[in-house]
């Protein structure tokens, strides 16, 4: 499937980048002491200063000579698949590959709730779709399989993807085709990806989206746990907790009234023998994406503080935060320590979604007390006011 003159292509785009890049850096650095030298505005005065402008760090680091390497050069590696809660494993390599993943899509009835069932359209035969992992710079050639059994037409808009659509064009696929098309990961963070296929709604209302993770090359700080969580919100002709088999709601979706809103793809996914275990002192990372197809998420861990957020999936870094906003076809990473034991119930705190249309899961902390910390309760009486002190 590689086009030998693609990859030559490739090479030669990135070595005239390479060529400009240091061009306009060396350009750069003559006008800035050719003005110092000339002007005593110099330090002040960055109308001519073309430094301001210089090209984003990211896009120099594609210049690596790890970068230009051809794809015929690259060791060929076959993309390992997360499924959720459990992450995709990290890259672990420090140079380029080529990356081969493959993804099937499917539909099929499962449970939504107890006692509901609804007909999924999947990637991968599950809610998120499975999380894809690559390294920043990495050649991926992605391909996608629709099932003959299956009764409509899909694909696949990764947002990690520099290309039209994401690779939704390129991977349009009947029941019964699979389709293959080929990106660099020119952008790290993490990335929903979701199927654009008409009605793109009802496609991603049905759980068509999952998350792909495009790490640093240096690799995310080392931590004790990782997991994976993806919001959806969900439109049944009946309302949250009707049995049976519910049918999409097209009229519903539209007046975005959810009758579910869940983590993983289900009421209770993450909840009591599903919930997630960490020990007291872990560092804990969640990758938390929200497919939509219409709702924000007000991310927030009860009882517990960020202490990174990674704002919206990319490379600002916030710290101490309590609760972060992450839009439908959005994702972020967060971090946290769990300081002490309890179980710590993650929700979106638009909160009768949490209480009302099932948005909630549990991190089960397990270790020693520490009353430096927190103390459980330390005394209940009765109050009254107008007693006697
Ligand atoms: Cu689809």
């Amino acid at each position: 499937m590689r086009d030998k003159r693609g990859n030559v292509h490739f090479g030669a785009i990135y070595g005239i980048a390479a060529i400009i890049v240091a061009l306009a850096a060396g350009v750069a650095l003559l006008g800035t002491s050719a003005d110092a030298a000339t002007s005593p505005h110099a330090a002040i005065d960055h109308s001519h200063d073309l430094t301001i402008n210089q090209p984003d760090a990211m896009h120099v680091a594609l210049t690596d000579p790890e970068d230009l390497v051809p794809v015929d050069e690259l060791p060929v590696v076959k993309g390992v698949l997360g499924f959720a809660p459990n992450v995709a494993p990290a890259p672990d390599r420090d140079y380029r590959a080529h990356v081969e993943v493959v993804l099937d899509v499917t539909e099929e009835v499962m449970r939504l709730a107890d006692g509901v069932e609804y007909r999924f359209w999947t990637f991968g035969g599950a809610v998120p779709g499975p999380m894809i992992r690559v390294r920043h710079g990495d050649y991926v050639t992605f391909t996608l399989q629709n099932h003959p059994g299956n009764l409509m037409p899909h694909n696949i808009d990764l947002h990690a993807v520099s290309g039209q659509g994401g690779g939704a064009e390129a991977t349009l696929v009947s029941p019964g085709q699979q389709a293959t098309f080929s990106f660099t990961a020119l952008h790290p963070g993490v990335y929903i990806y979701h199927c654009a296929t008409a009605p793109v709604g009802m496609h991603i209302a049905n759980g068509m989206y999952g998350l792909i993770v495009v790490e640093p090359k240096e690799g995310f700080p080392p931590v004790d746990k990782e997991f994976y969580v993806v919001q959806g919100d969900f439109y049944t002709k009946g309302d949250f907790g009707e049995r049976g088999l519910q049918d999409f709601d097209m009229q519903r979706a539209i007046k975005e009234d959810a009758a579910y809103v869940v983590f993983n793809g289900s009421v209770g996914s993450l909840v009591g023998e599903n919930a997630l275990f960490a020990d007291v002192g872990d560092n804990v990372r969640i990758f938390f994406g929200n497919g939509g197809p219409n709702l924000s998420s007000s991310f927030h861990l009860i009882g517990e503080i960020f202490d990174t957020v990674n704002v919206e999936g990319g490379r600002l870094l916030n710290h101490d935060v309590q609760t972060t906003l992450v839009p439908a076809g959005g994702a972020v990473m967060v971090e946290f320590k769990l300081d002490v034991p309890g179980t710590y119930n993650l929700v979106d705190h638009a909160i009768f979604r949490a209480f009302n249309k099932g948005a909630v899961g549990q991190i089960v902390a397990v270790g020693d007390k520490d009353p430096s910390i927190f103390t459980e309760r330390t005394d209940i009486r009765p109050f009254d006011p107008d007693a006697d002190q």
